[in-house]
């Protein structure tokens, strides 16, 4: 037995952002290493997505994880231990041939996806590694810039906004310390704004501020006037940036604004959002279009991608292939790359270096269900992906991450590169 093979490994049900269910795996090496990871959950998700095993049924809103919990007892502890937790593909092309589904939906996503992370902290914890640092291989670290939510709408608010989240971007700082000292002054100007106009209901699920806008123009005019409020340029230091999140409320071949009370075609849509993009300085918008629309993405695509990054998250599910389908079809410019939409951590990756590979922007992100987990804190960094999305600027779940990053930036001292306006084409 080698110092690096699981020697013991649990899991237990925690509670995530959202007060749901979720899981937490710990695997303990032969050398006593332990590493650990929590499952996190989207609420606005792509049909491609891993599948999370949920009980369904009354008791906590059917979200709970106990089947879950009995598959991972039962059928994967039973085959990783003794597996050397530094082989992260062996372990998990294992994981997903026992699972055997496209979707991994027989054991579930959140089981595979809590399992895969930990097994890498235990590795890098093995080898006295700090976990970016396993993560790069040897390869040089970037600190991304942050992509930070102000307002949320969608099907994190109750719909309230059509929208779903409204973003800023700080590329023009010089660091991620200035990055984040940026968005709090932002943040705070957001929040005069919106209590002026007594139009605050509170937070979203990921901390933005749940403002009750009759437009989905007065958000974008809102946010705009934060950036500017707090002092910042929007074209040469913080972009704006957009998840319309269009899976959302596309219904019967409309997009139903709810709060303008409108239905438009594809091709009024395609209109307004395009209208939007000339005329507000937004520096990245994310699934435009229904995941099912390429003929738009395109469009788009060529219309518009050297004025702003075009950031496929429902449209590409984090999957390599869809990664390469969108490659050839010119349908976005950007990957958003959340580990628990492919299920595995190889999963991930494969999609990850198709994009890379291809010269598509890469984006780490969380879900809208979090937890004090920062695994994808040293991702971003280890993979130097050059971007990061963890939503906005409040709650712990959040704040954990960006926090973690800081730690990061400063533990790499002169080596520390913020990757800057480059990511979007800017110097
Ligand atoms: C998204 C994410 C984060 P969810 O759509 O990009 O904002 O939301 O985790 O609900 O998919
Ligand atoms: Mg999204």
């Amino acid at each position: 037995m080698s110092h690096l093979d699981i020697a013991s490994m649990e899991g237990r049900q925690v509670w995530d952002s959202r007060g749901r269910p979720t899981i937490e795996v710990e695997i303990r090496l032969s050398n006593g290493a332990v590493g650990r990871a929590i499952a996190p959950a989207g609420a606005s998700t792509g049909a491609g997505e891993a599948l999370d095993l949920r009980d369904g049924g009354a008791a906590f809103g059917g979200y709970g994880v106990s089947e879950a919990m009995a598959g991972l007892r039962n059928e994967i502890i039973p085959v990783l231990i003794g597996l050397p937790a530094d082989q992260q593909e062996l372990v998990d092309g294992t994981l997903e041939a026992l699972d055997g589904t496209p979707q991994l939906s027989r054991l579930g996503g959140n089981a595979l996806i809590a399992t895969s992370l930990a097994i890498a902290h235990a590795a890098a914890a093995g080898r006295d590694e700090p976990l970016w640092s396993y993560f790069a291989m040897g390869d040089a670290p970037l600190i991304p810039v942050p992509e930070i939510q102000i307002f949320g709408g969608g099907a994190h608010a109750a719909g309230a906004m059509d929208l779903q989240d409204f973003m800023v971007v700080p590329f023009g700082a010089s660091s991620f310390r200035e990055a984040l000292e940026w968005v709090a002054e932002i943040y705070l100007a957001a929040g005069d704004l919106v209590a002026r106009r007594g139009a605050s209901v509170g937070v979203a699920d990921e901390g933005g501020y749940w403002p009750v806008f009759d437009s989905n123009e007065q958000a974008l005019d809102a946010l705009l006037t934060s950036i500017e409020k707090a002092g910042f340029d929007p074209e040469t230091q913080v972009g704006m940036s957009i998840d319309v999140a269009a899976n959302q409320f596309f219904r019967d071949g409309s997009y139903i604004l709810k709060a303008e009370g409108r239905a438009l075609s594809t091709e009024e849509w395609y209109d307004q959002v395009a209208g939007w993009v000339r005329s507000y300085p937004i520096a990245m918008i994310e699934d435009p279009f229904t995941e099912d629309d390429h003929t738009s993405h395109q469009k788009f695509t060529v219309e518009f991608k050297d004025r702003t990054q075009i950031v496929g998250d429902d449209l590409l599910v984090t999957n390599r292939v869809n990664v390469e389908t969108a490659i050839a079809d010119g349908s976005c410019t950007a990957l958003l790359c959340k580990p628990n939409q492919a299920g595995t951590l190889t999963r991930t990756k494969n999609a990850f270096d198709a994009a890379k590979a291809a010269g598509l922007g890469t984006i780490v992100s969380a879900r809208s269900g979090e937890s004090e987990d920062t695994t994808i804190a040293h991702l971003s960094v280890g993979w130097a992906s050059g971007q990061f999305k963890v939503g906005s600027f409040t709650r712990s779940e959040r704040m954990a991450k960006w926090n973690e990053m800081l730690r990061i930036e400063e533990s790499l001292g002169a080596r520390a590169k913020y990757a800057g306006g480059s990511v979007l084409g800017r110097n």
